[in-house]
């Protein structure tokens, strides 16, 4: 009897054992899966991009895949015309309500490859960058362009340097935002069809194909003006615009000169979307033909590596921001002295 109960004993003693072991055994599994889920929701949470401090700015919603390569909601060829009188009032209520204080936007719907500063070298014509924010607002968010406006103003009544503007335009754009594209565009240039993208491309874009005062014809094979883009590391490359064109001419000349030094080949868009309208104009006051510049195009080889963006001193004289623009005044330090005959 004793030993009847004994090993009844001894059995289900091994039986409780038994399943003591399968209970710590099972429950050790669980809570350490869990743990594992836990680390695993924790790790995505940590891997997941941080926010673009830019984007909340803008976005109401959140921006969700890149932007596809071809915008949706291009309208072709545009009708562009400047006989009706336009005040910046006006643009701003009809173009102004989708743009962050400096003339700044981002698509809503979509990440952007490129950031775009556009880059317009400016006195004195005032009625010009009206026609010119009145077309290019709804041109290059159509385009689902991150980009914002850069209005460079030279400040003072002194011999106009739009290339050196230029240069001042980029190294400002570049302490507000991480650029990687810039477009530089003369302030009476508007596209006549929104295919023309404003961005950059393997090798530096001509995008000024076509101007009406041209008969939509390139007048030479290298120019190189009116409206241009060039990546940041394009623009490195070239160590920028020379500083030393005072007057008018040579400085278009000049930067071709640099990109076919230094890079070979440049971009253009079909001659047919390629097609601009300048606005009509006489000379400006302090910017007439400097005689001496086209002699300077020979130097080019042999000054581009010493003038340009590492040789640029400016002073900044004010920054304004506007809806539909930053306005940044520059001295560009002319020279007392300035012989122009
Ligand atoms: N620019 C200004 N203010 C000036 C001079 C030039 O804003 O006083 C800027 C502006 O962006 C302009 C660009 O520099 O679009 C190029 O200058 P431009 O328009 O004078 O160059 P363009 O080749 O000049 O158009 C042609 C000379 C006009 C002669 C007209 C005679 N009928
Ligand atoms: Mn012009």
């Amino acid at each position: 009897m004793l030993r009847k109960s004994f090993r009844f004993l001894a059995f289900y003693s091994v039986l409780s054992l038994t399943c003591l072991a399968v209970f710590i055994f099972f429950h050790r599994k669980t809570s350490l899966g869990s743990q594992t889920d836990k680390e695993r929701q924790l790790s995505v949470n940590m891997s997941e991009p941080l926010q673009n401090p830019g984007t909340s700015e803008v976005n109401q919603t959140s921006a969700s895949g890149p932007c596809p390569n071809t915008p949706p909601d291009l309208l072709g060829p545009l009708h562009v015309e400047f006989e009706t009188n336009r005040t910046l009032d006006e643009v701003r209520e009809q173009v102004g309500s989708a743009l962050q204080l400096g003339g700044r936007y981002k698509p809503p719907n979509c990440v952007s490859k490129q950031k775009v500063a556009i880059i317009i070298p400016f006195r004195y014509r005032d009625e010009h960058l009206n026609h010119w924010l009145y077309y290019l607002h709804p041109i290059l968010m159509r385009q689902q362009v991150d980009y914002s406006i850069y209005v460079i103003n030279q400040y003072g009544h002194g011999v106009f340097n739009k290339a050196k503007l230029m240069n001042a335009g980029y190294a400002e754009a570049l302490k507000e935002y991480d650029y990687d594209c810039f477009v530089f565009s003369d302030v009476d240039m508007v596209p006549l069809d929104d295919r023309n993208l404003y961005r950059c491309f393997d090798s530096p874009r001509h995008l000024a194909v076509g101007v009406d005062k041209f008969n939509f014809t390139l007048p030479y094979k290298n120019i190189f003006g009116g409206v241009i883009a060039l990546s940041k590391e394009q623009f490195l490359k070239i160590n920028g615009f020379s500083n030393t064109y005072w007057g008018w001419g040579g400085e278009d000349d000049d930067i071709s000169n640099r990109v076919r030094i230094r890079i070979k080949s440049i971009s253009r868009p079909d001659s047919l979307i390629g097609r601009y309208k300048m606005i009509h104009h006489d000379r400006d006051l302090h910017n007439d033909v400097n005689p001496h510049n086209p002699y300077k195009l020979h130097e080019t080889i042999k000054t581009f590596k010493r003038d340009g963006l590492n040789s640029l001193n400016y002073t900044v004289k004010d920054i304004k921001r506007d809806k539909l623009f930053t306005f940044i005044s520059v001295d560009v330090h002319v020279p007392s002295g300035l012989n122009l005959k």
